[in-house]
């Protein structure tokens, strides 16, 4: 696999002008979870053992380079394999609207099968289809489609390198599979309704033909805390690994984090940092809903607001004290932080899901109330503010270029 990779590595360098040679890229999807990001590499690794040679297999994430630590699990499987990330292709290093222009891209989509808008000019150039979702495409005779309602996509692409070229299957390449197969499954648990007969079937071949693979238990529970480990993460990553945005009378934030409440507030200079944190991105409140569990796994949900400005924070807080659709059953919990008010939640089943709505609500009553008060008279001591009508609202593109200039930064 290394061996693979880092020749893919020499070749894509090689061939980055336009007249280079035809590119077979396999792409999963943009979550870039454990799923797609095996699928990915462990079928372009197939195609490469299987081809002609004279097209270039290339397995690439569909995530910045530097939005891989925001995937704990994605990074904690890959050294567990040995797998060194420095090897793997990003979708920030490969220019596919170039390729595809110049006539030179071939596109198999792993764990997904339709492109997001922002990717139909590579529609043409897609060849090959193997998913586990609803299918969502229309069928063309030049481009096969496996699509299975399979627990993971990982369990399809073992089957192909089982039935197709079961002699490049190494313990390696095995142990990505077989790892992904039961995160997806849950630990192939019926209960969670995950699990198919075809998963089983596939995982048990993995065991079968590497009795050294790591117990199924112990290899899901070290997968399932290493989603949850933001300990390697700063305060910024954090936010940002499960964040949603809104704007209207102002910009706020919605992240879900990965912890007990108590233990980010402990944070060194938490406050400096969420400061800095709104400052770049423009919002002007943030909501931190955090999750954790007990010793019997029942979920913990605390919810913290900050916000530079008093009122802000005082009316979304009291907003969602009182709101009843669904009741969020708030009790304060102390917070260390000035502008940090921290709640335990009653309600443990709403999740960001739930929340969303109630914060858009409350956005929606303040700008209908905003439009009843009459303008400030001209006569006050000030003429006028630029955030008289709140901070600029901040697009979803807008929000985009920013993260793709900081991971720019970051990168160099
Ligand atoms: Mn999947």
């Amino acid at each position: 696999m290394e061996e693979f990779l880092s020749s893919c590595h020499a070749a894509v360098k090689a061939n980055a002008d336009a007249s280079g040679q035809e590119f077979h890229v396999v792409l999963g999807n943009e979550a870039c979870d454990l799923d797609s990001m095996v699928s990915t590499i462990a079928y372009a690794y197939f195609l490469s053992k299987t081809g002609g040679g004279e097209t270039l297999s290339v397995p690439l994430l569909n995530i910045r380079q530097a939005d891989l630590v925001l995937r704990p699990d994605n990074v904690f499987l890959l050294s567990q394999a040995g797998l060194s990330p420095d090897l793997l292709f990003f979708r920030d290093q490969l220019d596919l609207g170039a390729l595809r222009r110049a006539g030179r891209l071939l596109l198999t989509l792993v764990d997904h099968n339709i492109l997001p808008s922002s990717d139909s000019d590579l529609e043409g150039a897609v060849v090959e289809v193997i998913d586990h979702h609803l299918l969502e495409r229309e069928p063309r005779p030049s481009c096969p489609v496996t699509v299975e309602m399979v627990g993971s996509c990982a369990t399809l692409v073992t089957e192909r390198l089982i039935q197709k070229a079961p002699e490049i299957l190494d313990r390696q390449l095995a142990e990505l599979l077989y790892a992904t197969i039961l995160t997806d499954c849950v630990n192939m648990a019926p209960a969670a309704g995950k699990v198919t007969p075809k998963d089983s079937q596939y995982a048990a071949a993995l065991e079968a033909r590497f009795p050294s693979m790591p117990p199924r238990g112990a290899l899901f529970k070290a997968l399932h805390s290493a989603k949850f480990d933001v300990s390697g993460l700063n305060t910024e990553q954090m936010l940002l690994k499960d964040m949603k945005s809104l704007s209207g009378s102002f910009s706020l934030a919605v992240s879900v984090l990965y912890l007990p409440l108590e233990v980010f507030l402990q944070r060194a200079e938490l406050e400096a940092e969420l400061s800095q944190f709104c400052h770049k991105f423009g919002f002007e409140l943030l909501v931190m809903m955090s999750i954790s569990f007990t010793e019997g796994n029942e979920p913990i949900r605390e919810l913290a607001l900050f916000s530079h400005s008093t009122p802000h924070r005082e009316q979304v807080s009291q907003y969602l004290e009182q709101t009843g659709n669904p009741a969020l059953d708030l009790c304060p919990i102390s917070s260390p932080h000035a502008r940090i008010t921290a709640y335990h939640q009653g309600n443990a089943l709403a999740s960001r899901k739930k929340l969303l709505p109630l914060v858009k609500d409350f956005l929606r009553a303040r700008e209908d109330e905003e439009s009843l008060v009459p303008p400030t008279p001209t006569n006050s001591l000030v003429d006028g503010c630029p955030l008289d009508h709140g901070l600029p609202a901040i697009s979803e593109r807008a929000l985009e270029e920013k993260f793709s200039k900081m991971a720019d930064r970051g990168g160099s």
